[in-house]
């Protein structure tokens, strides 16, 4: 009879297929109310005899089923982790994620490309501060209070000396400034944002950015000025790129010219972009004049220099193509991610 039983018992157990039904076998065997459990019960009806025989043979059995439900218990262990890794199985070989990698806005190409051609000819980059004095923006450039070159620079004012920037100059007045021996020549450009209170239009804004140069040593001269812009544009704009200065009029230099290049698009043919004239105006320039490195502290009578000042947005929007100002402030991420797409 228990022999019986036992194989029922090795079939259930062979069957059982999850943690679940071995669990179910278990009851029915070992349980309260379980095949075994029942069996025992019976005992204390049985003879002295029967006993012994009975309850050895019951006995083993039970050991017997302890033993398989524990083996098949472990292996169906075993199995439910394999399972489990298989289900939770990496692929390394899945593509990853791609982390937009950030780019650099089009003002701030120009405005590294321009530093980098500087720092080449061993000229030092300064900034100074936004909000500026009334001495260092135009008194110390010889544009003194009442002078009318100070409307051309419309300009925001915090109070009767102080002021939003109009350009970048009074940066490098104060590092003459600040060159205690006056003897030290400069070599110096200074990028940033000035501000003149313009209408904004498709070629004006009241925030722009500037880079201006400025050299003070002896022995400068414009032709100095004329090799060093030279170069400049023909590293911004090709190496055919040719240069022309004109005759113009700035407080701080003297003489002053306004520079031309020979237009990228039509390499001087004439073209919608330079309006037939072959000519693209980028740059102002000029001597720095006498007073300015008089002012500074500098001996004008043994210390010359040449400046010179573009605007970086006019630069950005001729070298890409950019047909107004406005798409430089406008933070479109259409028009951003046109430029230097970092992979
Ligand atoms: C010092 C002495 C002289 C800087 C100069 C210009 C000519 C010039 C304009 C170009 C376009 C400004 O951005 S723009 O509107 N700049 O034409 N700037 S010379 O001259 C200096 C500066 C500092 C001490």
């Amino acid at each position: 009879m228990l022999d019986k039983l036992k194989l029922e018992i090795i079939d259930k157990v062979n069957d059982v297929n999850n943690l679940e039904e071995l669990k179910q076998v278990k009851v029915e065997t070992l349980g309260k109310k379980g095949a075994i459990t029942q069996l025992t019960k019976t005992m204390k009806d049985k003879s002295e005899e029967e006993k012994k025989t009975f309850g050895k043979q019951l006995h083993e059995l039970k050991e017997y089923t302890n033993i398989i439900l524990d083996q098949k218990e472990k292996f169906l262990l075993k199995q439910k982790i394999k399972a489990d890794i298989e289900a939770e199985k990496i692929d390394i070989f899945l593509p990853g994620y791609e982390f937009a990698a950030g780019l650099y806005h089009p003002l701030t190409l120009v405005t590294k490309e321009i530093e980098d051609f500087f720092s080449s000819l061993g000229y030092s980059i300064n900034e100074g501060n936004e909000v500026e004095e009334d001495k260092y923006n135009f008194e110390m450039l010889n544009i003194p209070k009442d002078h009318p070159a100070r409307d051309m620079q419309d300009t925001f004012y915090f109070n009767a000396e102080e002021l939003l920037r109009t350009h970048t100059s009074p940066v490098q007045v104060r590092t003459m400034e600040n060159n205690d021996d006056k003897t030290t020549p400069v070599r110096m450009i200074c990028p940033g944002k000035v501000y003149r209170r313009d209408e904004d239009d498709a070629t004006h804004s009241h925030q722009f950015m500037q880079v201006e140069g400025l050299v003070v040593d002896k022995n400068i001269s414009l032709a100095d000025l004329k090799g060093t812009l030279e170069l400049f544009a023909k590293k911004m704009f090709g190496d055919n790129t040719k240069v022309r200065f004109r005759p113009s009029y700035f407080p701080f230099t003297e003489p002053s010219v306004e520079v031309d290049l020979t237009c990228h698009i039509c390499k001087g043919k004439g073209c919608s972009v330079c309006k037939n004239t072959g000519w693209i105006e980028i740059l102002g320039a000029g001597q720095v004049h006498p007073n300015v490195i008089e002012a500074a502290g500098y001996d004008p009578n043994i210390y010359q220099g040449f400046a010179f000042g573009l605007g970086i947005e006019r630069v950005a929007m001729l070298k890409y193509g950019i047909d107004d100002i406005r798409h430089l402030y406008n933070n479109n991420l259409g028009f951003l991610n046109q430029f230097n797409k970092v992979k």
